[in-house]
């Protein structure tokens, strides 16, 4: 395996049109700054990267929604992610943004190089133009019929529902997002990477030279290798991005997929004068985490980009992850089904690692994987606090019961106290083992194991009993219980910083170096560990309830926004509209119906009588709660009896997409028999 002098890690930039939740976590953010975390403890020259991607289709939809700008949007949510990472614990050397001035000057600088060097391919197509936007439309404007899996809404350049990858031109009625309008197609020049002209040297780079990536990356590379490269354009026709430069060229900016790889190398040299080291420097090994969504950009198309430069190092390894769904759901900004970083931040102060070990233990390696509050309940309850928190509370306690705090010295050492020392030395081989492959599950369930030897070492040697007969047995436990301790600080720093650093203070220690993980002198006798406070604490199931309760406010929410209306029924006459006889009323007496769910019997105040009506409310209205509400009533409605009760007329209620029931009430206090017309 070569040896390099430095890591350059890079996570993928999210959109700054929402904030981060946790399928961004998972797939990205906490295994890259696990990496990143467990390099610098080994005293290595890395540099993490990380930055907002504001430039995109989406981000220009969203800010005409809103009526503002995009560089509002951008900032907004910029903001927002940039805050929230921080209050987490990613620990980004730098976190910037793909609107700076020198994202647009690097960016420039590398389309301007690669066209003055002849590596693009010009091409006059046609193009999906909206005439009523007077625009052409970039393929997330676009909507229309996927021809693969027959999606309604696919968009010009990926069908969401079956993953394929799509040009404009082959959807199936595409209409335009923007206007609703069906589209003309209009000739345009763009500039195009000839991916062809890199397939076979992609086919080596990657098929040949990098067998060791993770299947789930490498197989996908395999199949659109195998599926043959074609040119893609590095441009569109579109006020928001970094435009293009070149002459004649106004109105067009660079591909916001061409620009936001370039943020890397931008948020470098932003981050550091020496950014070439890692950017060009042979001895530099780079790493992209990314989503597995993101793996054709970052194994073919940015590789291809950076090659054609010549200049530029290539990735050493793209490990992405999969996607992590939530209670069994897709997790997705538009529909807002997600758990959102900074909410969880502000529901949970305090568990910031909870999280991260969660996501962990639970990370999308591999296959797609599904989050669910219970199982996030479960980890901290029985994993977190039952073994982690558990063993070192007891340790603490102890040391403090038996030896006020101080630690006691180690004595003569029988065979399991050996045994126990010989699996303690382990760790460190099967921790890095794990972590240098992009095993991060793995790594941590390691971690936790040595957790589980301290617990099995404290429980095994009952101290508690052996105290009472051989006291310096028991300084020989509990010293061999506070190594223990202490190397658990050292083992979970990459995954739980923040729980780490808590412990070392009650520990009364400094930070230790990584190599020392599996040494038994990590805490000299005599010296004084501080009071100790759990570590973790339970999470209660009403606590757990609420964020499940949220999700279902959610849902609901997206079943009455995505619900179709029903169609108009057809067409009247208005003498027939002028039979009906529809006054306002008041509420003056309810009741519910015996024997019945859905029925109520109100007494209404027509203006013209008081007569009795039987309403189907009962499951949304409680009877105290409507008295004296105006309705709106239909008064000559032939009398009907409903449960033996004689109901003269209708109160109107309006039906939501859910079934929920609303009343039709004026928004004036208004005479009682006022005509409705
Ligand atoms: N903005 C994130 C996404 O596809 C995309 C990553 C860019 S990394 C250069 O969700
Ligand atoms: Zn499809």
């Amino acid at each position: 395996m070569k040896e390099f002098k430095r890591t350059l890690i890079t996570s993928a930039l999210p959109y700054a049109n929402g904030p981060v939740h946790i399928g961004h976590l998972a797939g990205v953010y906490v295994p890259a700054d696990i990496y990143a975390r467990y390099l610098r403890m080994q005293g290595q020259d890395v540099l993490f990267i990380g930055g907002s991607d504001e430039h995109g289709v989406p981000i220009t939809l969203k800010a005409k929604k809103e009526g503002v700008t995009p560089q509002d949007i951008v900032d907004k949510y910029h903001n927002i992610i940039k805050t929230a990472f921080e209050d987490f614990g990613i620990s980004f050397d730098v976190y910037s943004r793909t609107t700076t001035e020198t994202h647009k000057e690097t960016a420039s600088e590398f389309f301007k190089t690669l066209h003055e060097q002849g590596k693009f391919v010009e091409k006059t197509t046609e193009q999906y133009f909206d005439k009523e936007a007077n625009q052409f439309l970039a393929d997330r404007y676009i909507v229309g019929t996927c021809p693969k899996c027959n999606n309604d809404k696919a968009y010009g350049d990926q069908c969401e529902s079956c993953g394929s990858s799509l040009n404009a031109t082959d959807l199936i009625n595409p209409k335009s997002v923007l206007s609703g309008s069906p589209l003309e197609l209009k000739k345009t020049t763009h500039w195009y990477l000839p991916l062809d002209q890199y397939e076979d040297w992609l086919k080596e780079w990657i098929l040949e030279g990098h067998k060791e990536w993770k299947s789930n990356v490498y197989g996908q590379c395999k199949s659109w290798l195998d599926g043959g490269l074609h040119p893609r354009a590095v441009t569109r026709d579109l006020d928001w991005g970094v435009p293009v430069p070149v002459e004649g060229a106004e109105g067009k900016v660079l591909y916001v997929w061409f620009d936001a790889p370039i943020g890397y190398i931008s948020a470098t040299k932003e981050c550091t004068p020496e950014w070439e080291k890692y950017w060009k420097d042979e001895e530099t090994k780079m790493v992209h985490f990314i989503g597995k969504d993101n793996i054709v950009f970052h194994c073919i198309i940015f590789p291809s980009m950076l090659k054609a430069d010549g200049s530029y190092i290539l990735p050493e390894n793209v490990p992405s992850n999969e996607f992590l769904n939530l209670e069994g759901d897709k997790i997705s900004t538009s529909r807002n089904w997600a758990v959102w970083l900074h909410e969880y931040l502000q529901d949970f102060p305090g568990k910031e690692d909870v999280l991260k070990y969660v996501l962990t233990a639970n990370a999308p390696e591999t296959k797609d994987n599904d989050f669910t509050w219970k199982d996030f309940q479960a980890r901290n309850n029985n994993e977190l606090v039952a073994v982690f928190g558990n063993f070192v509370n007891r340790a603490m306690v102890l040391t403090h019961k038996y030896y006020k705090g101080v630690v006691p010295a180690m004595g003569d050492l029988t065979d399991f106290d050996n045994e126990i020392i010989e699996t303690l030395k382990t760790y460190r081989a099967r921790i890095e083992k794990s972590i240098e492959n992009y095993r991060f599950r793995e790594a941590l369930k390691e971690a936790m194991e040595l957790a589980r030897l301290g617990n099995k070492y404290l429980a095994d040697s009952e101290p508690w009993k052996v105290v009472k007969t051989d006291e310096k047995r028991v300084e020989t436990i509990m010293n061999i219980c506070l190594q223990i301790t202490a190397n658990l600080t050292i083992a979970f720093e990459p995954f739980m910083p923040k729980t780490t650093a808590k412990l070392r203070g009650f520990l009364g220690v400094e930070a230790f170096e990584w190599s020392q993980l599996g040494d038994l002198d990590l805490i000299p006798a005599g010296h004084e560990v501080n009071k100790a406070e759990l570590l973790f604490e339970k999470i209660e199931d009403k606590t757990i309830q609420a964020q499940v309760d949220k999700l279902l406010e959610t849902k609901k929410a997206n079943e009455i926004e995505q619900a179709e209306v029903t169609p108009a029924k057809e067409n009247i006459q208005f003498d027939d509209f002028a039979k009906m006889d529809l006054r306002v009323g008041t509420i003056t007496e309810a009741t519910k119906v015996a024997k019945t769910k859905k029925l109520l019997k109100l007494t209404v105040d027509t203006g013209i009588d008081t007569r009795t009506v039987v309403s189907g409310i009962a499951e949304y209205y409680k009877p105290e709660d409507i008295i004296g509400k105006q309705v709106s009533i239909l008064v000559n409605l032939a009398p009907k009896t409903l449960k033996g009760i004689e109901s003269q007329g209708m109160i109107l209620m309006a039906e939501n997409a859910d079934g929920t029931l609303s009343f039709v009430s004026p928004d004036a206090a208004l005479k009682n028999g006022s005509e409705i017309r």
